[in-house]
């Protein structure tokens, strides 16, 4: 199954040019093939699926168009983790064809459980690899995948798509920040996967051991996902480490990262079509928008053979963005994620995401990339406090430095984004670091509230 050699054509380089670059009705045809065949397991292997079809008055056999996809009835997280441990397998986990399992742990409520066959992960690793190539890497690279490795899905994922693309892997798992940083230079890495904080916190160290490694290191590509990413962050982390960054998405329940993932041209993330079908729904009406709208992103899994998943509600915003993209790529583009149907917060009235106080504060040369969002109830209201940091070269001993820069955040974000929340300057580097995903959102409401 590994004969996908990529190819280089001119700077622009493919993993799978075959698919890739697929002409779109071809692609619509294989993506109803998969369909069909994805539906069918799932009413003839999983009761869940057999009971909702028949509920909704759907046979597999009624599936003849990809328009007759939205007959189909939703699966929610909560199906999940009704479901669990095993409950959505299409192939027992006591079968000798299913190989590994991940599970994805909500703060509340039981674990989210995927199996994976053998084919399902040489799959996922042509999707990472897919993202390789994509950042300039080649059977040649030496990929540092800092990614957590466990049951977390970014770093194995990240270590299949080495795997099938071929390169040399160094498997470090997250942590360790100081060795990552020796060995990515003594060693001669040229491409990081991890998140896009502990990319920064990599960044930060190697200057602070000394280093300069936009200039001194080999590392060129970075690969990161898991967590949003602000402009102002990209910009950092490229310049600092050196690198071209392409941002990857994905989630456990539907297989881990390479979902979607950006090309050299960072302008959206082609999702893996043929392998997953795409909805962007209205979260209102639950009815799918047309290409360019902003709403909740849907997928149905199309090559799964251990946890197919129909029409699952991931909650993340997102877009399809219209038009080609200059990669030559047929797949389409979804947009960055915007924030989760689940964390937005209502201040006053006003709907915000943590990302959207990401991109105010990019535009701010004292702050570094780190904040926090610090919830509290005061009577009846939420609290919001915002608590950002300031560069080491900001003169934070002198306080009126500090009231202007606050007095400049709050009129950018009441300008921006029309909610008007406590603002506290924090020195440098006592917002703490995160070697996986950052926790920006601190919830102290009391509970009922
Ligand atoms: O975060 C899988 C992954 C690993 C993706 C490594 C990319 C790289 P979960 O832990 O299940 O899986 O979390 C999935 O993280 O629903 C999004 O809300 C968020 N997320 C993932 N990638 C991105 C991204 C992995 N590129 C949840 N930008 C998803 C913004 C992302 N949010």
């Amino acid at each position: 199954m590994s004969n996908h050699a990529h190819r280089v054509e001119g700077t622009e380089r493919y993993f799978q040019p075959e698919i890739e670059k697929m002409d779109r009705s071809a692609l619509g045809a294989l993506q109803l093939e998969r369909l069909k065949k994805t539906v069918e397991d799932c009413y003839a292997n999983i009761p869940f699926y057999q009971k909702a079809l028949d509920e909704a008055g759907i046979k597999p056999t009624d599936i003849q168009t990809l328009a007759d996809l939205t007959k189909i009835p939703f699966t929610t997280k909560q199906d999940m983790r009704d479901a669990y441990p095993f409950d959505l397998f299409a192939v027992p986990v006591d079968d000798e064809r299913v190989q590994r399992l991940h599970a994805s742990s909500g703060t509340t409520g039981n674990a989210t459980v995927c199996g994976y066959t053998q084919r399902d992960i040489d799959v996922w690793g042509d999707t990472f690899a897919r993202a390789i190539a994509q950042v300039g890497g080649s059977e040649h690279s030496l990929l540092q995948v800092a990614y957590g490795y466990g049951l977390f899905t970014g770093g194995l994922g990240a270590h299949e798509g080495g795997i099938r693309m071929h390169s040399t892997i160094l498997p470090m798992s997250s942590g360790n920040t100081r060795r990552q940083v020796q060995m990515m230079k003594d060693f001669g890495v040229d491409i990081l996967a991890c998140t896009p904080s502990y990319a920064l916190l990599i960044a930060d160290t190697a200057i602070e051991m000394g280093y300069n490694p936009a200039e001194d290191f080999k590392v060129s590509g970075a690969i990161l996902g898991a967590e949003p990413c602000s402009e102002g962050m990209r910009l950092e982390i490229e310049e600092k480490l050196g690198v071209k960054m392409v941002d990857i998405y994905g989630l456990s329940e539907v297989m881990g990262p390479g979902v979607s993932c950006e090309c050299r041209h960072q302008s959206g993330l082609h999702v893996a079509e043929d392998h997953f079908i795409i909805e962007i729904l209205d979260p209102d009406t639950l009815e799918p928008l047309p290409d360019g709208a902003w709403g909740e992103v849907v997928f149905t899994t199309l090559s799964k053979e251990c946890s197919p998943l129909l029409r699952y509600r991931t909650r993340d915003i997102s877009r399809i963005i219209p038009g080609d993209c200059a990669c030559g790529r047929t797949l389409r583009r979804m947009d960055r994620i915007t924030g989760r149907t689940d964390d937005m917060l209502i201040i006053r009235g006003v709907n915000v995401f943590p990302s959207q106080f990401q991109e105010v504060l990019a535009s701010f040369d004292e702050l570094t990339s780190y904040y926090q969002i610090i919830l509290t109830s005061k009577g009846p209201l939420d609290h919001v406090t915002l608590k950002v940091e300031t560069v080491p070269e900001f003169d934070f001993d002198e306080i009126r430095r500090i009231e202007g820069l606050q007095k400049r955040i709050n009129a950018e974000l009441k300008s921006n984004l029309q909610v008007s929340v406590e603002v506290t300057v924090a020195e440098p580097k006592s917002i703490e670091r995160s070697e996986g995903k950052a926790k920006r959102v601190i919830d102290l409401r009391e509970k009922g509230n």
